[in-house]
């Protein structure tokens, strides 16, 4: 019942939210009163919510600010406009709620590269920052709390790539500091660095054209990260030397932990209401090599208990990419032979155990997802598999991960929950997406339960 008056007054506001900035993008209702959310925050290893225990329950989407900027050309040419984005996120939104979730972690910028975040040196598409006004309101009308990251190594849209391309008048580098270069010295150039801290700044003192409120004063998000993490779907030889997250590969050790340290303090400088966090896989550095994915993972600079260590760094996550990791392990596919369930168990179980005992601060898995056919590039796995088959799989990879993280109640957000429409598109392509019509989804919603208990 409670649930249900709830609810509708969720949806009530959001649909307010809604009408009002699509009709005039200026918003008159006061919503900040309405719920009167308080920022999580970090009690040992809990997180808390008005003073009472809370745990970050829910789902990954990359896709959100496409859909509320309402782009008519989307990834996967999807089209979102004429509300149909905005009403797709309400639907999402409420089913979240049903099930329980907790929270959404979330690109602030678009993946999409017609449409970047960046127009030129320090100006932003307001059209996609409008789009994050709007779904922070809608987040904060569901009671749904969101992690935001800064950035990625991307090389469009809100990618640092592009972010260096388009500096070059700020940074005042001569044109021999290519795109190439930005990327392999990002973490040592003190331009970069500020060019990084700019860009957060511009983040974090944005102010709300909905609520007038600032982005670090809002507490409908959960918690900042320093740096996203995604693989790129280029040539698979690649993966290899691209650095799409904290990653410093072959850098010698401690380069990252610095720029770790450095950017957490600045972050903390501007605001100290928010969590943070770094956003990496979480890989360890030779001393504890044995859980890594193979041999490669010590060698990409990060080591997951010193990128933590540091007082501003609120809370430890990692994600966790069976699929994509086995690409690399042609020389160690130990992991594979058995659906890679026992590497997600170990994975999990040194993570959430080296954050609570080491570090001890409360432990996220915030992402984690499955093909179904194991490697992410298994073309003829892919080609043999049955969607009946591809699904019972990633059931089982679910059910494996949430028992490993019930161990010590950990928070977890699965990667990824699309909207329905993408699934019947010709030209989605996005091996871990799940739908609501997946038996898979059922899984989800059990363990939701579970894993918020
Ligand atoms: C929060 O909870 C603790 C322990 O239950 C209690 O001692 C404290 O007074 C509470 N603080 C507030 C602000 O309610
Ligand atoms: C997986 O774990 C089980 C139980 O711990 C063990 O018996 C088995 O040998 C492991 N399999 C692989 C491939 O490591
Ligand atoms: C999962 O859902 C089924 C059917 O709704 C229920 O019988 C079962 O107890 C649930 N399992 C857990 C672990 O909650
Ligand atoms: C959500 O929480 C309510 C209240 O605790 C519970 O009754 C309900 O079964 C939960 N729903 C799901 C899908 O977990
Ligand atoms: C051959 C083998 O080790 N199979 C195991 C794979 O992992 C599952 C789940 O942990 C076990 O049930 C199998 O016995």
């Amino acid at each position: 019942m409670r649930l249900h008056l709830l609810f509708t007054s969720n949806i009530f506001l959001a649909i307010l939210a809604h009408f009002q900035i699509s009709k005039s993008g200026v918003f008159t209702h006061s919503i900040s009163n309405v719920y009167p959310a308080e920022f999580v925050k970090v009690s040992g290893t809990e997180f808390l919510q008005n003073n009472k225990t809370w745990k970050p329950v829910g789902f990954n989407t990359y896709l959100l600010i496409e859909q509320a900027a309402e782009l008519p050309h989307g990834s996967f040419h999807a089209i979102y406009s004429d509300s149909f984005g905005k009403n797709e996120i309400l639907k999402q939104f409420e089913q979240a709620i049903l099930l329980n979730f907790t929270c959404v972690r979330t690109w602030l910028y678009s993946i999409n590269s017609n449409y970047p975040l960046f127009l030129e040196d320090g100006v932003y598409d307001e059209r996609l920052l409008g789009a994050l006004d709007w779904i922070i309101v809608v987040a904060r009308a569901h009671g749904l709390k969101l992690i935001l990251s800064f950035t990625d190594f991307w090389p469009e849209s809100g990618g640092i790539s592009s972010l260096i391309l388009l500096s070059r008048k700020f940074l005042e580098l001569s044109p021999d500091h290519s795109e190439q270069y930005g990327r392999s010295s990002f973490f040592t150039d003190q331009n970069y660095f500020s060019l990084y801290i700019r860009h957060v700044e511009h983040i974090l003192l944005r102010k709300s054209k909905i609520t007038g409120t600032r982005y670090c004063d809002e507490s409908t998000v959960m918690a900042w990260e320093l740096m996203v993490s995604l693989f790129l779907t280029t040539f698979k030889f690649l993966h290899l030397f691209i650095q799409n997250e904290p990653r410093c590969r072959l850098c010698s050790e401690g380069i990252l932990q610095k720029w770790i340290w450095n950017a957490a303090k600045a972050v903390k400088s501007l605001d100290k209401r928010h969590l943070l966090t770094v956003g990496e896989e979480g890989f360890y550095a030779s001393t504890k090599n044995y859980v890594n994915p193979a041999k490669w993972a010590s060698d990409t600079g990060q080591n997951f208990i010193s990128d933590h260590i540091f007082t501003e760094i609120d809370y430890a996550s990692s994600h966790l990419w069976t699929d994509n990791w086995n690409l690399f392990s042609a020389w160690s596919r130990k992991h594979v032979k058995n659906d890679s369930f026992n590497f997600s168990k170990t994975w999990i179980e040194e993570h959430s155990s080296d954050s609570l005992n080491i570090l001890q601060k409360p432990f996220v898995l915030s992402e984690y997802g499955s093909t179904g056919f194991g490697n992410r590039n298994n073309i003829i796995g892919s080609l043999v598999t049955t969607e009946d088959q591809r699904q019972t799989k990633v059931s089982r990879f679910y059910s494996e991960v949430h028992t490993a993280l019930l161990q010590n109640r950990n928070g977890a957000l699965f990667w990824i929950w699309h909207n329905e429409n993408l699934k019947y598109l010709p030209s989605y392509q996005d091996e871990y997406g799940i739908f609501v019509s997946d038996n898979v989804f059922d899984r989800l919603r059990n363990y939701s339960q579970v894993l918020r208990s």
